[in-house]
């Protein structure tokens, strides 16, 4: 069965718990739940990881290869900081998309840059949860898998 690794980066450990007025009251646990659903409708496994330890994220990345047909990643602040995490997606040579709960190029300036946008096939962001469904049907568009729907 096609799989994808859905890894999160930095403090999204406590989604739900802080900040609700910026990232709701959904936690990361409840984003688990919607990705493996989303997964199970359109027939893909779902690996779940998360780390706010930058190596741990790049050896996810690098481990993905051969294992995963893509990753959709939030890597939290290190999306605006990381060289490191571009390089590992580009040598990976896994397809990825970012993803964010909050609109980024809505707040601080500082936010607007990814390091993580010019090596992924996309990015979706301000959808709170919901961006990670669409990622993963996006996916499920990219790689050619059908949607379990009845055609309408
Ligand atoms: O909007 C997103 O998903 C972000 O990746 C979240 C990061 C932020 O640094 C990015 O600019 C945008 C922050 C994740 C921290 O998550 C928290 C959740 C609840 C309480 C505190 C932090």
């Amino acid at each position: 069965m096609t799989s994808l690794l859905i890894l999160n980066g930095p403090n999204l450990n406590l989604l739900g718990t802080r900040q609700p007025e910026v990232y709701g009251r959904t936690t990361l646990e409840d984003v688990r739940r919607l990705c493996e659903a989303e997964g199970a409708r359109l027939g893909m496994a779902i690996a779940f990881a998360q780390s706010n330890h930058e190596g741990v994220l790049i050896d996810a990345i690098h481990g993905a290869r051969g294992v995963h047909a893509g990753i959709v990643l939030n890597a939290g602040a290190y999306t605006h900081t990381s060289v490191a995490l571009m390089d590992a997606i580009s040598s990976a040579a896994v397809p990825l998309i970012e993803v964010h709960l909050s609109n980024i190029h809505a707040r601080e300036a500082f936010r607007h840059k990814s390091y993580i946008a010019p090596v992924a096939l996309g990015q979706i962001c301000g959808f709170g949860a919901v961006g990670y469904a669409l990622a993963i049907q996006a996916f499920a568009a990219h790689l050619g898998l059908q949607s379990g729907e009845p055609a309408a």
